[in-house]
């Protein structure tokens, strides 16, 4: 089994390019739920849409969220009646948070209701929230603390940042298909995602880290920073306000004591001693990942330098 740790877009194509090397049913996707939010009483688990819709082929390719060509009747009419609509929800999206809010409050917990859906939509790939427990990522600003969600989409990520918090983390725990999936790995893949609030928050989980140091299988992350920015997404001041350095040398300092080896595009070659300073090896390779050829050449570069690793230990 391969396991990947996942935030949102950049973890989706990393993994389209992953199931074209690997059987998709060898994939685990263990995915990030503190973007979690509650809207129109409905539970929207963006990381985990994201990637079973990409994996599914329907997504939204251009924004990288939500369902290809979908309508917004439903968010139109809510508007008329009042709803606050700054998050977009099209019609066939909603379906998906009207069926997993329905089976939550039915007693499934996240981990059933998301493998029901991914089986729905036809994905091979398992995909396992990182816990059933409610965890909500803040973004600590100097107005107070505000919701991921509302930072990032209602206010453009515009407000200065002084800290992350990941409410409700110390009581949550992994679910056991989590633990049992980092135990039983032959490779353990961090997808570019942003390294503090897409994988930061599952290994802030209790117990992650521990089952992570324990394993002897290979930990590859790839840089979701290249050439100084993020590929997508707030990175850049979400890694400022934690005291690292927006660069692929500062998401190996994320990353020190925790992985083997950092994936690092080409034009950031020059890290790549400082990195090694770090005591993690580098692999230098293209991970701008424009189509279906280079989604699937960075998966291979990404698990030959874990099986590499692994021959040789
Ligand atoms: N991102 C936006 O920038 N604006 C939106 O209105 C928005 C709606 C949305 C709806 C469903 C969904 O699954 C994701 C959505 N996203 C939207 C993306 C999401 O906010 C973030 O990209 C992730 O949480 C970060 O990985």
């Amino acid at each position: 089994m391969i396991v990947t740790l996942a935030g949102g877009v950049g973890a989706a194509r990393f993994l389209e390019g992953l199931v074209q090397v690997v059987p998709a049913e060898q994939v685990t996707a263990i995915v990030n739920t503190g973007d979690d939010i509650t809207l129109h009483g409905l539970h929207i688990s963006p990381d985990i849409d994201i990637v079973t819709y990409t994996l599914a082929g329907i997504v939204e390719e251009a924004q990288g969220w939500g369902v290809r060509g979908d309508t917004t009747n439903v968010l139109e009419m809510l508007k008329t009646l009042g709803a606050e609509t700054w998050f977009l929800l099209g019609d066939r999206d909603l379906a998906t948070h009207i069926r997993r809010t329905e089976l939550l409050r039915g007693g499934a917990t996240l981990t059933e209701v998301t493998d029901l859906i991914r089986r729905a939509l036809g994905v091979a790939v398992q995909i396992l929230p990182m816990t059933d427990d409610p965890v909500a990522t803040y973004i600590v600003t100097p107005q107070g603390a505000i919701h991921f969600q509302h930072y990032l989409v209602q206010r453009r990520a515009q407000d200065d940042v002084t800290g992350v918090t990941f409410e409700g983390v110390d009581r949550a725990r992994p679910t056991a298909v989590v633990l049992e999936a980092i135990g039983y790995a032959e490779a353990i893949l961090i997808a570019p995602s942003n390294p503090i609030v897409s994988v930061g928050t599952t290994l802030a989980l209790p117990g992650v880290r521990a089952a992570l140091e324990e394993t002897r299988t290979p930990i590859v992350a790839v840089s979701p920073i290249v050439g100084g920015a993020p590929i997508k997404g707030p990175a850049a001041p979400l890694m400022r306000a934690q005291g690292f350095e927006v660069s692929a040398r500062g998401v190996g300092e994320c990353y020190r004591g925790l992985i083997d080896i950092l994936v690092i595009d080409t034009v950031d070659a020059v890290l790549a001693d400082d990195i090694r300073a770090l005591g993690i090896d580098v692999v230098i390779t293209d991970t701008i990942m424009r189509g279906p050829d280079e989604k699937r050449s960075l998966a291979q570069v990404t698990l030959d330098a874990a099986n590499a690793r692994l021959s040789r230990s």
